[in-house]
């Protein structure tokens, strides 16, 4: 169970024309949160946090997108420009325009970036998974030179890396969790090592993130989940592997019940930040495919899912940033891979289609307000005022 934080720990707004600007939401089983609309970027950097919002390239000639994204957000992370089905489609012909892009945004405009991601079993281009069986031999060899093009193009630029995304299946009924994926194919769980130390000699200054899902089920699943994550990441520690992080993805789903446990969620955060690990939520969004009534009530448990995650995460001193999936629900995943059965769009993130701040940014808002400070690292964040 999580608590509310007191009400003094919110910023609170009084008078007439800060009312007005002020949001107040009133969460299930919660006081009413009432904050000011101070951007996002400023309460986490008063925190020490840092607060980002996955992008795509094309989204960023928009004004009225971009103008909302470097008010209220400090980071970026490419949602696709840097998986290597989109960046190799033909082999040896490296497209780097989008990722490029969105790196040239973020450093114009004093952002920082996150890369996302080295190795991931899917959106590969439709050759490597030929490729690799055929030449099991070179497969290593191709894995590091992948990685040392990516991460080695970005030296220096990137914060942090989801160096391996989405490892563990444990439906895929291996003994200790991992996906069957086309990496551990043809190297065995060995693929994990050498991705993490190819990125660290390719990027040293960088953050090296594990990158993973469904950590915050209580279902069943959930536990094997959560228990595999974490034998992998002390076994990889143990052997002095370069993991720097744990990244939490957080793709919540308030309309269904066990989604979220918020005892379990923490319980985790713990065991990975004693293992030395720090933590990040790496891709924030709450969808509300499966939930009826009106629009109002249907915000209301979006932003009760970011409150109670974010409540757990943001508790943890181990933990440094959250980026949101995206930042409006006009330009959303979720829609397409999660359609209402009202064909509506999916209210999943902080803004809703024209840009206007939803329950789930003042949730979000108030959850950074109420977030314990990280000692030394108040106002770090570039562009923090
Ligand atoms: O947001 C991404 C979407 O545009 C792609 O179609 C999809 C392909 O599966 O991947 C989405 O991003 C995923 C991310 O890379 C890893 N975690 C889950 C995200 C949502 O599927």
């Amino acid at each position: 169970m999580t608590t509310s934080p007191p009400l003094s720990r919110r910023t609170f707004l009084a008078g007439g024309s800060a009312l007005a600007l002020a949001g107040c939401i009133s969460v299930p089983n919660r006081d009413p949160i009432i904050v000011g609309a101070a951007p996002l970027k400023e309460r986490a950097a008063r925190k020490g946090l840092i607060i980002g919002a996955e992008v795509s390239a094309p989204l960023l000639a928009d004004p009225t997108f971009r103008n909302t994204l470097t008010r209220d957000f400090a980071m970026v992370v490419p949602g696709n420009a840097l998986k290597w089905g989109p960046l190799e489609r033909r082999r040896k012909v490296l497209d780097f325009h989008n990722a490029d892009a969105i790196a040239d945004f973020a450093a114009a405009h004093g952002m920082m970036m996150r890369g996302h991601t080295l190795l991931w079993h899917d959106m590969n281009p439709k050759w490597l998974a030929k490729h690799l069986a055929d030449r099991r031999k070179d497969a290593a060899r191709l894995i590091r030179r992948h990685i040392k093009a990516m991460a080695g193009r970005y030296r220096g630029r990137m914060h942090s890396w989801d160096v391996v995304n989405e490892a563990i299946e444990p439906k895929d009924g291996r003994g200790d969790g991992l996906r069957n994926s086309l990496f551990l194919k043809a190297l065995g769980r060995d693929y994990l090592a050498l991705a993490f130390e190819a990125a660290a000699k390719a990027d040293p200054g960088a953050r090296l993130v594990f990158n993973e899902y469904g950590c915050e089920w209580g279902w069943d699943v959930g536990r094997q989940r959560r228990y595999a994550t974490l034998r992998l990441l002390e076994d990889l520690l143990d052997k002095g592997v370069p993991v720097h992080a744990l990244g939490i993805q957080g793709h919540l789903d308030p309309g269904s019940d066990g989604s979220l446990d918020t005892r379990a969620l923490g319980q985790f955060c713990d065991a990975a930040a004693d293992l030395g690990l720090a933590l990040q939520v790496t891709e924030l969004d709450a969808r509300d495919t499966s939930i009826g009534g009106s629009i109002e009530s249907r915000d209301r448990l979006v932003a009760d899912a970011y409150a109670r995650f974010l409540d757990v995460v943001l508790a943890r001193p181990a933990t440094e940033a959250v980026l949101t999936w995206g930042m409006t629900d006009r330009h959303s995943w979720l829609t397409g891979h999660f359609p209402r059965p009202d064909s509506g769009i999916v209210r999943g993130l902080p803004y809703d289609a024209d840009y206007r701040r939803k329950p789930a940014w003042y949730a979000l808002a108030a959850a950074l307000d109420a977030a314990p400070p990280r000692p030394g690292r108040e106002n770090a964040a570039p562009d923090a005022s």
